[in-house]
């Protein structure tokens, strides 16, 4: 099974959306094994962002980030990076399919209501990045053989 990173941004939490977006993933059929509230700061910004600390718009970025508290979740699923991903929708919210997260709830490139992993490298390093080993859970998963088939992975 993969593991990807969602943050719930900030903009999420402070709009009331955090338990529509959670129980989106959870009626697809995906698996959470970690969840955590958090304030992020510069520091953790500078590394989850590296590929974009030299865009004009980093800092606004950054403001946004912090603005309020994120919500961190772990979820599980054969191939949940690109589902998860897939359910995001594009990063400019207003080109993004409505269905998706982004196109349902957001209006800008920027404040775009969540983050998800977008490679299974990445997932593995974002996660290390925001849990520890105690953070995830193990528990039974009775419902999987409604959710795949046998031979699925
Ligand atoms: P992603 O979140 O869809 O993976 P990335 O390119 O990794 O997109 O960018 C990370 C975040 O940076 C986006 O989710 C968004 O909040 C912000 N961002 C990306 N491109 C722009 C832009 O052109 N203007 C403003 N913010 C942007
Ligand atoms: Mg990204």
């Amino acid at each position: 099974m993969e593991r990807t990173l969602v943050i719930l941004k900030p903009g999420a939490l402070q709009r009331g959306l955090v338990g529509e977006i959670i129980s989106r993933f959870e009626k697809r059929g995906l698996k959470l094994v970690a969840m955590k509230m958090r304030q992020l700061d510069q520091e953790i910004l500078d590394k989850h962002y590296a590929h974009l600390k030299d865009k004009p718009f980093f800092p606004w970025l950054c403001s946004g980030m912090t603005a309020a508290p994120v919500i961190l979740c772990c979820w599980e699923g054969f191939e949940a990076v690109k589902v998860v991903r897939a359910m995001a929708g594009t990063t400019n919210a207003r080109n993004a399919a409505p269905g998706t997260i982004r196109g349902d709830y957001a209006l800008s490139s920027q404040e775009n209501v969540v983050h998800t992993s977008d490679s299974v490298e990445n997932a593995k390093e974002e996660l290390d990045r925001f849990f520890s080993a105690e953070d995830y859970c193990e528990y039974p998963s009775p419902l999987n053989q409604f959710l795949y088939a046998p031979d699925e992975k």
